[in-house]
């Protein structure tokens, strides 16, 4: 997933975002209001009013098609164009919410944005997190330096290893161990390769 733009990765939650509404247990209801008339123009009007009947509600991007939520991201190609295994979707499904990531940055912002994410927007940082494939992905995704990256990496280490002496170094406070490495395995478990 080399060069995905901030854009794509808005319409893969906006659409994750009408799933949840039929149930899936994820939370990307509360997406911001400012990407709306992006999506709507990018997906028509028609599309993003979502014309899928009850049991299958999760929209292709082929015109007309639709299925039911126990085929997004199955393995098997449902939607005709494939957009039920698209991997950004299938990455997103499996993490926690850009809302929960978000709170958690914004909560660690003195620290973890300028250490961990070169000073980036805490909002693009929670996009990123909730789709990026690898650190490389992110990388790319998020605009960060090495020094930024290498210590990601080292961030995902020191949790594996439950040793915090590394963050602490970075700036956590002590109190904050256990949600930070809460959320590095969530993110790892998500699919996200350290
Ligand atoms: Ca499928």
């Amino acid at each position: 997933m080399r060069g995905v733009g901030r854009q794509e990765i808005a319409v893969l939650l906006f659409v994750l975002s009408c799933a949840c509404v039929y149930g899936m247990k994820i939370d990307f209801s509360r997406l911001r209001q400012l990407r709306k008339p992006f999506i709507l123009e990018k997906r028509g009007p028609s599309e993003a009013a979502n014309s899928c009947p009850p049991d299958k509600p999760f929209l292709c991007k082929t015109a007309g098609a639709c299925i039911p939520l126990e085929y997004i991201c199955n393995h098997v190609r449902d939607c005709p164009e494939g957009f039920d295994e698209n991997p950004l979707l299938c990455n997103a499904k499996n993490r926690p919410s850009v809302e929960e990531i978000e709170d958690f940055l914004i909560k660690n912002e003195k620290w973890i944005i300028p250490k961990l994410f070169d000073g980036a927007d805490p909002e693009l940082v929670a996009h990123s997190l909730a789709v990026a494939s690898d650190l490389e992905d992110l990388k790319l995704m998020v605009g960060m330096g090495e020094d930024a990256a290498d210590n990601l990496h080292e961030a995902f280490l020191a949790v594996l290893d439950g040793d915090e002496r590394p963050l602490r170094k970075m700036g956590m406070p002590d109190e904050e161990w256990y949600d930070v490495s809460y959320m590095l395995d969530k993110f790892r478990e998500g699919g996200l390769n350290v």
